[in-house]
């Protein structure tokens, strides 16, 4: 395949990426593009993930047009390039409108699919979704798709028809009502998540979280970090690591927040893994995705992954794209270089210059960006360098209390600390005579309890004594 530029459309004999499969439909990419030269891996990766076959592609560098989006002349040779090639769709790098949407259908052969960046992903997901969270979601980010294109359709349908009534058609209201009941849906799921980290974290647990662009390993990484699984969902989510690793790495493996007990430098944490980000996502669709934002900006700290074996501008990207997922967030963000087994000490040290300077122009332009998401830590899930690192600077991170309580010992003392026991806030005892001293460690609301339930212990077994 040879690199696309400003002006070239061509017909590909073959693609470097694995064959597609037979029944793979035959697609024409399209790109409005400032790179030099345009870069159009990601849309092809994304594509075969997906079931096409590229058979060809059309760039362009311009500003966008109001038609088509690429200019007349531009759009034109697409037509002509999916006629030639007998491609059944045209994938879109980039969002249309739908006024655009339906020009550009109108131009193309008969029968030829607009499918843009956005509705390319939403395929994808169909493919991934696999639980009710994820489904819900799926379902309302496909709603609020295509919703207005949806009222495009009714609209021109009315232009041509005057007997039609664009108002009120029962297509539209049905899906605003669809909408509707998938939003109510989601909101009683994330209600119910939201009572489930009250109860994790009053049983001791830290929650955090993993965030980052999709394929940057976080999946891989919670399953290396990870003592077991705590309440997959699904239930059947492959904990192989070998596997995971031998994996191919197709975009979206996760669609469902999956949450696994890891020890983390001496906490007891719980480790939600997320859906990964991607580029060019309009806003809506991320806002379908509820559960992944709501689980990482509600952790006790959440980790940031980014793939270090990427090109700086790749990485540069990536990182705009998914800092919506570490914004507003409730705990502090560590940041994660992943896969340094596959960069040399020369490239890791590139790659930190370039995320680190990509940090520094996110801070002076649009997103208010904190000083901690500077120095990211390596890791390997392969190798499992960097993991202990990681560990203690998470450990570093989460919200601690530390108290040191005597308590009278006895029966009230045990109870109190079989009790802090169990929530993991117990750093030393010690037994001297009739007295206990318990040094306590570990999340402040609950080494709060811990000692008013020593104390208490003290106070009692004082009263007892009068
Ligand atoms: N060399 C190397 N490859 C890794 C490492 N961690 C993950 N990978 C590979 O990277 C690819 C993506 O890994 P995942 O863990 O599925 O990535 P993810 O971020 O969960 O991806 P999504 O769920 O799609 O968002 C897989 O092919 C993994 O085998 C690592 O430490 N070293
Ligand atoms: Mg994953």
């Amino acid at each position: 395949m040879s690199r696309d530029d400003a002006t070239m459309n061509e017909r590909d004999e073959s693609t470097d990426l694995d064959s597609p499969a037979a029944d793979a439909t035959p697609a024409v990419v399209a790109a409005r593009t400032a790179d030099e030269p345009p870069d159009t891996t990601e849309i092809r990766e994304l594509a075969a993930a997906a079931g096409y076959a590229v058979v060809g592609s059309v760039t362009q560098r311009r500003e966008e047009d109001p038609t088509y989006d690429l200019g007349r002349g531009k759009a034109e040779e697409l037509m002509r390039l999916a006629a030639d090639t007998d491609a059944e769709a045209v994938i879109y790098d980039g969002s249309l409108s739908p006024g655009q949407t339906f020009s550009l259908g109108d131009l193309l052969p008969t029968g030829t699919a607009v499918i843009d960046r956005p509705r390319l992903v939403l395929e994808l997901f169909a493919d991934a979704a696999d639980s009710r969270a994820a489904d819900r979601q799926l379902e309302l980010a496909r709603l609020r798709y295509e919703l207005p294109r949806l009222r495009e359709a009714v609209a021109r349908d009315a232009a041509e028809d005057v007997r039609l009534q664009p108002e009120g058609d029962s297509r539209v209201l049905d899906v605003e009502k669809r909408i509707e009941s998938a939003e109510r849906a989601l909101d009683e799921i994330s209600g119910d998540r939201a009572a489930r980290r009250t109860e994790r974290r009053d049983a001791g647990f830290d929650l955090v979280a993993l965030a980052g662009y999709t394929n940057a390993g976080k999946s891989t990484l919670a399953r290396r970090l990870a003592d077991d699984v705590a309440d997959a969902e699904p239930e059947d989510a492959p904990t192989d690591l070998a596997a995971a690793l031998s994996v191919g790495g197709r975009p979206f493996e996760t669609l469902s927040t999956t949450t696994r007990r890891a020890t983390l430098g001496g906490r007891r944490a719980l480790l939600t893994d997320t859906v990964g980000f991607l580029d060019g996502l309009p806003h809506e669709s991320l806002r379908s995705f509820r559960t992944t934002t709501e689980a990482v900006r509600r952790a006790d700290c959440a980790l940031l992954v980014v793939d270090a074996s990427d090109e700086p501008d790749a990485l540069r990207r990536k990182l705009r794209a998914s800092l919506t997922a570490v914004e507003a967030t409730d705990g502090p963000v560590i940041p994660v270089f992943s896969k340094s087994d596959e960069v040399s000490a020369d490239g890791l040290a590139a790659a930190v210059e370039a995320y680190e300077a990509a940090v520094a122009e996110l801070d002076a332009g649009d997103a208010p960006v904190v000083d901690s998401l500077l120095s990211p830590i390596p890791v390997s899930a392969r190798d499992e360098s960097g993991l202990a690192d990681l560990t203690e600077a998470v450990a570093d991170a989460l919200p601690t209390a530390t108290a040191t309580v005597e308590a009278s010992n006895g029966g009230d003392a045990q109870a109190a600390l079989s009790w802090a026991y169990d929530r993991g806030v117990v750093a030393a005892v010690d037994y001297d005579g009739e007295t206990v001293t318990v040094d306590l460690a570990g999340r402040p609301e609950v080494v709060a309890e811990a000692e008013r339930r020593l104390t208490g212990a003290v106070g009692e077994a004082a009263d007892g004594g009068e």
